[in-house]
């Protein structure tokens, strides 16, 4: 039975160069290229906003950097919930996506890797954009998603009063929209709002994606 996952981490694995700085997003695929990573015994910095990531890293030997320290990253890599052929994607509702944009950012390469399930014509938005909110502006930001066309949720869960926290300490809301018409714009109306630290709505820092598809690998590059 073909993996998948693992055939677009094997991929990716062969993009690293010893002695670079690389980082890690989360997700499962992610977990394969950490072990393709230590079979081919490089030696690699790694910087990474997950802990599932960061403990499997150092379960396997590999040197993980706190991202405070460096000014850069050679090359990225990410998972996600659904890429566009624009290079837009929608990541999960897990609550890093703020750390994860700053790897992205801070990196020469930024690379999702994805099943070609999750490589669409254009983004469904079936899943909400989550947005992580200062507290003091959680109904304004709200206010301001309505008046984008969207609908706000913010998480409510046992923490905080009923209102889920991020790893950063700060509120997340959910914002669904049924359609959007030009996606960056609305990454930028949203990350503009005062208040918000950051969308799960990436759309400027992919530069490749690798697809793993029925009949073999496909790397589509910015
Ligand atoms: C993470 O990668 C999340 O954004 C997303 O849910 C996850 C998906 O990756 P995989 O399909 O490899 O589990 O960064």
């Amino acid at each position: 039975m073909r993996n998948i996952k693992q055939e677009c981490a094997q991929a990716a694995s062969k993009l690293i160069r010893d002695h670079s700085i690389i980082g890690l997003g989360g997700g499962s695929t992610i977990t394969y290229l950490i072990q393709y990573i230590k079979q081919q015994n490089l030696h690699v910095n790694i910087v990474t906003p997950s802990f599932t990531t960061k403990s499997l890293c150092l379960r396997n030997g590999l040197n993980v950097l706190h991202t405070s320290f460096i000014d850069h990253i050679d090359i990225a890599f990410d998972g996600c919930d659904e890429v566009d052929k624009d290079f837009n994607a929608l990541k999960s509702g897990g609550g890093i996506h703020t750390k994860e944009k700053l790897i992205a950012n801070m990196a020469n390469e930024y690379i999702l890797l994805v099943d070609e399930s999750k490589f669409v014509s254009a983004l469904t938005f079936k899943q909400p954009i989550v947005l992580e909110v200062l507290e003091d502006a959680l109904e304004y930001v709200s206010k301001t998603i309505i008046e984008l066309g969207g609908e706000p949720n913010y998480r409510k869960s046992a923490v905080k009063d009923g209102v889920t926290i991020s790893d950063n300490g700060h509120l997340l809301i959910d914002a669904t929209f049924d359609h959007v018409e030009d996606i960056p714009k609305l990454e930028d109306q949203l990350n503009s709002i005062s208040g918000v630290i950051d969308t799960s709505l990436f759309t400027k820092v992919i530069t490749k994606v690798i697809v793993a598809k029925e009949d073999g690998i496909e790397v589509y590059s910015k």
